[in-house]
């Protein structure tokens, strides 16, 4: 029996998931879905991994990262956009009215103003004042879990059985300036192919981009992988190139063409959250170092 429609996203996003299944269960797109379901997260000033509200990378600007995938295979980005509240709609945007999948930094920002996006700051006062703080040492050091780790990865079916995906971010807390992570890249933060399903990734996203982590996932399951065993492959993939090391978290979430889910990663902590008939689930996910 088929499990959809159905959503799913990294963390706990209650109000996220809420958002995208009501747009699924009143017979909307998977497309609008992730759109409407991650928008929640952009504009939570309280999310400061996420839009507005979100950490400034080292010198005080907030750089916003995002991308969508829809079931056709078309997709979009922004890299580094400054100023602009929701770069999902921006991301969507690029992927509809233009003949390219990314706009990076300042193009970015000025398409944006072309379709009518409005100027905003993003910078919060108390995302301000954290920053200042941190300043006084410098120290480049994400917290497992606490710091940098609460992007919005977001995968849907809708009634008609098809997938779209949606990932957006603010990037690691005090990154330099101009760093763009796995978010807005499509292959490595989100990856969706309508004929066998889609995935998404949250934590350090270097290490993300290194095994091209939501691609590989999707071929995993393509070759008839459960999305859980192929999302603990792809934990395994990047363990395997970081021999020693466990202080860092990533954290990946797939669902497959039935509806089926699966997430996994490195360090206990990580969870996700699926909204069907079901009901609107909280699933605490295994991890590699149990
Ligand atoms: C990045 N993957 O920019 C993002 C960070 C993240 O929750 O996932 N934070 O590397």
């Amino acid at each position: 029996k088929a499990l959809y429609p159905i959503v799913i996203c990294t963390w706990n996003f209650m109000n996220a998931s809420a958002k995208a299944w009501e747009v699924l269960n009143s017979g909307g797109t998977a497309l609008d879905a992730v759109e409407q379901g991650v928008k929640v997260e952009e504009d939570d000033v309280n999310n400061q991994t996420v839009g507005t509200g979100g950490r400034p990378d080292r010198d005080g600007n907030v750089t916003l990262d995002a991308c969508i995938m829809d079931k056709d295979g078309n997709c979009g980005a922004v890299l580094a956009m400054q100023n602009i509240a929701n770069p999902i709609s921006v991301a969507r945007k690029v992927m509809e009215d233009t003949p390219h999948v990314m706009l990076a930094g300042q193009g970015a920002e000025q398409f944006a103003y072309e379709k009518g996006f409005e100027k905003v700051n993003l910078l919060t006062e108390q995302s301000r004042l954290e920053w200042l703080e941190w300043k006084k040492t410098s120290e480049y050091k994400p917290i497992i879990n606490i710091e940098n780790h609460d992007t919005i990865g977001m995968l849907a079916i809708d009634k008609n059985g098809d997938i779209a995906g949606g990932c957006t971010t603010s990037g690691m807390g005090y990154k330099m300036a101009g760093r763009v992570g796995d978010s807005p890249i499509i292959g490595a933060g989100l990856f969706v192919d309508n004929e066998v399903g889609g995935a998404t990734a949250t934590g350090v996203g270097e290490e993300v981009v290194r095994t091209v982590g939501s691609f590989l996932i999707v071929e995993l399951m393509r070759q008839g992988k459960s999305p859980q065993e192929a999302c603990e492959e792809g934990v395994k993939r990047i363990m395997a190139k970081n021999e020693g090391r466990n202080d860092f978290q990533i954290g990946f979430i797939a669902i497959n063409k039935q509806g089926e889910t699966g997430g996994y990663c490195i360090q206990a902590g990580f969870s996700y959250r699926t909204y069907s008939e079901e009901g609107h689930i909280d699933n605490p996910s295994e991890s590699y170092i149990s």
